[in-house]
């Protein structure tokens, strides 16, 4: 089985050259660390993007933490983030790097994560029992990111304003059916017979993201939802097409050897435990 996680998912580092490393003991701020002195760094690239914000100093940022600030939600699924010398911090603590890092908005950064899955099933169409548990064997729609080429879920962040029931089908459709690349007609179809099979999911898990892209300042947070092809007749028979900023998309079986991007094998823990299935 995986080696034991600690059920605390604490921010982990992504290009170590830039971080400092930070033993677990030390995660939580009410640790004392004097000599933390990590760098400040915010990507140039996402500097005057209109999905990020101006930086703290900027004398016409005025933001409003921990609620809905206009129509960015600056509210965070932990609890209330603490604000040190007007920066939001954390929830899980230190990560080895201040600033934004490459994510656009200072403190939350909303994403939504629509697990879609169905049963494995054999060749004439009944559902696999695995030997070894004696339960049906679950797939989900993972994608191969093409930012670190890990499997993952097909997320992606929370336009401004948009309902997170939007960003679900939205992300799933662009990331593993590549409407972005369809044509108008192909596009409606798939909205169609997508958008109804989206109308019912449950609700998996809402809260931090244990994402390399977290910083003492900015991390993200996801909604996730469980979209479930029981008879495997709908999107369980839909052909998978990769797109954006996905690499590659398929059916993977569940288990509790997967090796997935950020914190997602805990959310996919969550989806096995709802249909009782082989981990
Ligand atoms: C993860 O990053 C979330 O769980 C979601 O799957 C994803 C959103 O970021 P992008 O896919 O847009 O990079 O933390
Ligand atoms: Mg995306
Ligand atoms: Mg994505």
């Amino acid at each position: 089985h995986r080696k034991c996680r600690s059920h605390y998912y604490y921010p982990r580092t992504n290009n170590t050259k830039s971080r400092v490393q930070v033993p677990d003991e030390k995660v939580p701020w009410d640790t004392k660390w004097e000599e933390y002195n990590p760098l400040t760094y915010t990507a140039s690239h996402i500097v005057g993007q209109p999905w990020a914000d101006p930086d703290i100093t900027d004398s016409n940022f005025h933001p409003q933490w921990n609620k809905m600030d206009g129509n960015i939600n600056r509210e965070s699924y932990m609890g209330v983030y603490q604000i040190v010398d007007s920066y939001p911090l954390n929830p899980l603590g230190r990560t080895g790097l201040r600033g934004r890092g490459v994510l656009g908005r200072w403190g939350p950064n909303h994403a939504a994560d629509p697990v879609v899955t169905r049963w494995r099933r054999d060749k004439s169409d009944n559902v696999e029992i695995h030997q070894n548990t004696n339960k049906p064997i679950l797939q989900f729609v993972a994608i191969q990111r093409r930012d670190t080429g890990e499997w993952a879920i097909p997320g992606g962040m929370v336009d401004p304003g948009e309902m997170v029931t939007s960003t679900l089908k939205r992300e799933f459709m662009e990331e593993a059916l590549n409407v972005l690349e369809s044509d108008y007609a192909e596009r409606e179809k798939c909205k169609a017979t997508i958008g109804k099979f989206f109308e019912e999911g449950e609700n998996l898990y809402r809260g931090y993201v244990d994402d390399p892209r977290n910083t003492d300042n900015a991390w993200i947070e996801t909604v996730a939802v469980n979209f479930h092809d029981d008879s495997g007749t709908s999107v369980g028979a839909f052909p998978l097409c990769a797109g954006d900023d996905a690499v590659n998309v398929r059916w993977v079986d569940i288990g509790c050897d997967l090796s997935l991007y950020a914190s997602h094998i805990d959310i996919i823990e969550k989806v096995v435990a709802r249909h009782i299935a082989h981990w």
